[in-house]
């Protein structure tokens, strides 16, 4: 390593908590200093357990993460929430009622907390979502918990980037279930309806246990084998219930949690798991340097005509991509 990394690298690795913040804005705003950050990191990295908690807009993630967390402390453990939805109410834009309502988390020193920008991210946000997650890894957080909007396919990627899916479900949002739509209940490993408050939760409970094939009627319990890995066929996705603002259902929620973990380590799908990730840091990084591998060699507007003719339908993108590549290879060729 060579810069200024090392001391605040170090310094982050030491527990700095300011240090820290500043890391992870360099890794997401994809600085060379972030990057070379990483890379120290890496090796430091593969033990925390990294927890997706995604669903609707509404449905009560953040209220619940933040409840959530406060169960894993009083189980002594520390952890880290990265949070990817701008709504969170975790820090700067939040309202002020939030924001006293976090602030027990938000003065412990066993807690760490990181929304993520909306933009800005050279990769693209799953990447840095990965990348953050790497580096609150690497410096000690045993357990992340990242909050995710289960809305389009860019969220459905992140919540995908995690060893365990929960999907928040709600009563009242509509009467279809919103996850089926987004194809998120398909990458589900635990299910809780929060607003169990809400007389309506049963209906969203019977609905998905009807979606799962689990409804009584159906004469059987236990989950057909989920259609999503081979490894998920010893995992019953438990469908649960919570209610945040009565602080219901949380123990039961952080015990499934565990339980995945444990679950994963035992039939080795945890390796399963690893390996994915592993893959899409490689090939999120391969996708980096050669784009700016093209932009050196081809130049800046390279990739940026491709892109305009596409739009305007001048050239399909596997030509488009096609001709960039053949490019650089020939640039490569002559040097
Ligand atoms: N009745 C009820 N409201 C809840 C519960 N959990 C969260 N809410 C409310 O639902 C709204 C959305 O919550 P939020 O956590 O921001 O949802 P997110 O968009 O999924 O992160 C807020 O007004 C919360 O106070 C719950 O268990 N019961
Ligand atoms: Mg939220």
């Amino acid at each position: 390593m060579s810069g200024t990394a090392p001391t605040f690298v170090e310094a982050a690795l030491g527990g700095d908590r300011r240090a820290l913040a500043r890391l992870l804005s360099a890794v997401e705003n994809g600085t060379a200093e972030g990057a070379e950050a990483l890379r120290a990191l890496y090796p430091r990295t593969g033990e925390a357990h990294i927890v997706g908690i995604t669903g609707a807009p509404g449905a009560g993630k953040s209220t619940l993460v933040g409840k959530l967390a406060r169960e894993f402390r009083r189980r002594g453990k520390r952890l880290a929430i990265v949070a990817v939805d701008p709504t969170s109410p975790y820090s700067g834009g939040a309202l002020l009622g939030d924001r006293l309502r976090m602030r027990d988390l938000l003065t412990d020193d066993g807690v760490f907390i990181r929304s993520m920008a909306s933009r800005g991210h050279p990769g693209g946000v799953a990447a840095a979502t990965r990348d953050v997650a790497n580096v609150l890894d690497a410096v000690g957080y045993p357990l992340i918990l990242v909050e995710t909007v289960g809305a389009g396919q860019a969220q459905v990627e992140i919540a995908r980037l995690a060893h365990t899916v929960v999907l928040v479900e709600a009563p009242g949002m509509g009467d279809e279930i919103q996850a089926l739509k987004a194809g998120l209940m398909e990458i589900a490993d635990i299910i809780v309806v929060n607003k169990a408050d809400n007389p309506a939760a049963r209906i969203t409970l019977q609905s998905i246990r009807a979606a799962l094939g689990r409804d009584r009627s159906a004469g059987h319990h236990g989950a057909a084998p989920s259609a999503k890995d081979e490894e998920a066929a010893g995992w019953d996705i438990p469908i649960l219930q919570s209610s945040a603002i009565e602080n219901r259902g949380l123990a039961e929620l952080a015990d499934a949690i565990e339980a995945h973990r444990a679950y994963l380590q035992r039939s080795g799908a945890w390796e399963n798991r690893r390996r994915r990730l592993a893959r899409a840091d490689v090939e999120a990084w391969l996708q980096r340097h050669l784009l700016a591998l093209l932009e050196r060699r081809l130049g800046g507007g390279a990739v940026e005509e491709a892109v305009e003719a596409v739009q305007r339908r001048r050239l399909d993108p596997i030509t488009a991509a096609g001709t960039l590549l053949d490019a650089l290879l020939r640039a490569e060729g002559e040097r």
